[in-house]
């Protein structure tokens, strides 16, 4: 019933591109409008009159698995066969491969007679059918008048990313998620567009990962009780991780995996005392404190652990990137700080892996091949301008915008709330491109927002926290600027919420959006 209620409101709602058709022509309008999608499109040119009509009959022609992937997805909502084939066809969803639609871009074309979807490479089509399953009606309109279901907007679409890296962040350290859980939110987040998810995999409270080389980190580390306030606890074995990589990237997403250090290390020290340099281990801590712990940079034994460590992660990460975290070390001296970024930042690259850290690490000289990810609330940031005067790139993170932790209010559950509470508009209302005077639009590689886990126990505190706020993000990241506009990205979001509904995905129904 109440889901009935949600679907009418937002057929009535929403603008209706396809008004001017004639009336009696079947099929009857779309109540999508072809420029309704989150992120916004790059270019859309509607074509009233022109809509494509799912039916029974309707084939997915694609020689690749997107073409699988795009027939499953809709399937259960429509019923249909859909069988997917290679060979030309009339009434068909046909997936193509063609040069020149960019790394991720693709063509999307709808007429009365089928559809193209066009891209150069695997990733542009799985984000084209992001898009194309945005533009059918959410299954839930149940009531609907038959002859208004599955209607596809008639018109082309030319997208294509504003940035090559659009991420987010999940902290497993202080309260671990399971492969299952982490797998739902891969499902979740990639449905906009997102192409990165960035593990966080040690910190403090507990160690998430296993390395053969040193056992205990998981033994000890993802026992039962490491999780902040003593609760939960576990680890990804390798199979777990590698599995996760591979479900990723089925779904165009990069995984970017991260080890903590110099500082964030209580959990190994207490498995490995002898990377303290006392050779004591420490109490165990489970609290929300940070800062107070340092590996110790002037013995040897530390850097064979770090290069254990990051030979084990290089051999099962495929991606490009490898986060050596390097933030909030107030336990390490400025010198040591240094001394250790020296030795450590390369051993990344001798691994075949691009060095990513914490915008902290643009301290050191050796920075300058690496990429900072910053997450300063600070507009003026000499040592991040000078890293990248001197060649790194940047990820912008500012924790007052992208912080998917942080509260949204004072009244919301959980969330912290040091770098300020979080409102949608908030988390929209910045641009990734002028946020840092002195940075040249070269060296951004684009945005990620972070989900740190301190007050997260279920995948629904994942979800209420990382959504609505992560799709303003991803459109901060794939849309062009001149897309970006308020009003147009609330409307468009109001008019998602029934597909979340039906996802079963628990969103924060934010009082600045009027959901249907
Ligand atoms: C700061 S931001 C941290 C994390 C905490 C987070 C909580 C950053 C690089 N470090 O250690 O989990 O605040 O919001």
């Amino acid at each position: 019933m109440r889901l009935s209620r949600l679907a009418a409101t937002l057929a009535v709602a929403l603008p209706l591109v396809t008004a001017t058709a004639s009336a009696a022509s079947s099929p009857a309008p779309s109540p999508i409008a072809l420029t309704s999608v989150l992120p916004a499109v790059a270019e859309a040119q509607p074509d009233p009159g022109n809509d494509f009509r799912l039916t029974a009959g309707t084939v997915i022609v694609g020689a690749g698995d997107v073409a699988g992937q795009l027939a499953a997805a809709l399937r259960p909502a429509t019923g249909f066969a859909l069988p997917v084939g290679t060979m030309p066809a009339a009434n068909a969803i046909t997936l193509r491969l063609q040069p020149g639609h960019g790394d991720e871009g693709y063509r999307l074309t709808i007429r009365r007679d089928g559809v193209e979807l066009l891209a150069t490479g695997r990733a542009g089509l799985f984000n084209g059918v992001q898009t194309l399953r945005q533009l059918l009606p959410s299954a839930i309109e149940a009531d609907t008048p038959q002859r208004r279901k599955w209607i596809i907007p008639g018109g082309t679409i030319d997208d294509r990313p504003r940035y090559a890296y659009r991420g987010t962040m999940l902290d497993l350290a202080r309260h671990f998620h399971t492969p299952d859980e982490i797998r739902t939110h891969i499902d979740r987040i990639s449905r906009f567009k997102i192409n990165h998810l960035h593990l966080h995999l040690s910190d403090d409270q507990g160690w998430r990962i296993r390395i053969d080389a040193w056992p205990r980190l998981t033994e000890i580390g993802g026992a039962p009780g490491t999780g902040v306030g003593g609760d939960g606890g576990g680890f990804l074995t390798k199979d777990d991780y590698r599995g996760l990589v591979r479900y990723a990237a089925d779904r165009n997403i990069t995984i970017v995996p991260e080890i903590d250090m110099p500082g964030h290390v209580n959990a190994a020290q207490i498995a490995y005392p002898e990377l303290t340099c006392d050779g004591v281990a420490p109490r165990q801590r489970t609290d929300m404190r940070v800062g107070y712990s340092t590996l110790c940079v002037r013995d040897e034994i530390t850097y064979r652990f770090v290069e254990d460590v990051i030979r084990e992660l290089a051999e099962m990460t495929p991606g490009p990137y490898l986060h050596i975290g390097g933030d909030e070390t107030f336990a390490t001296p400025h010198g040591s700080y240094l001394a250790f970024q020296r030795r450590v930042l390369p051993l990344v690259e001798k691994y075949g892996k691009i060095p990513y850290g914490w915008h902290e690490i643009g301290q050191s000289p050796a920075a300058a091949t690496s990429v900072l990810q910053f997450w300063g609330r600070e507009r003026n940031h000499p040592a991040v301008a000078t890293a990248v005067a001197a060649g790194a790139k940047v990820i912008m993170s500012p924790a007052d915008h992208t912080y998917l932790d942080m509260e949204y209010d004072l009244l919301t559950p959980g969330g912290l709330d040091w770098a300020g509470a979080i409102e949608v508009s908030t988390a929209y209302g910045w641009d990734p491109a002028t946020l840092l005077p002195g940075i040249p639009a070269t060296s951004i590689l684009g945005v990620e927002a972070p989900l740190w886990s301190e007050t997260l126990h279920t995948e629904d505190d994942i979800e209420f926290l990382a959504f609505p706020r992560l799709v303003a993000i991803a459109e901060l990241g794939w849309s062009p600027r001149a897309t970006h506009d308020w009003d147009s990205f609330r409307a468009r979001l109001g008019a998602y919420g029934p597909r979340w509904v039906r996802d079963g995905v628990r969103f924060h129904r934010s009082p600045e959006i009027r959901w249907s």
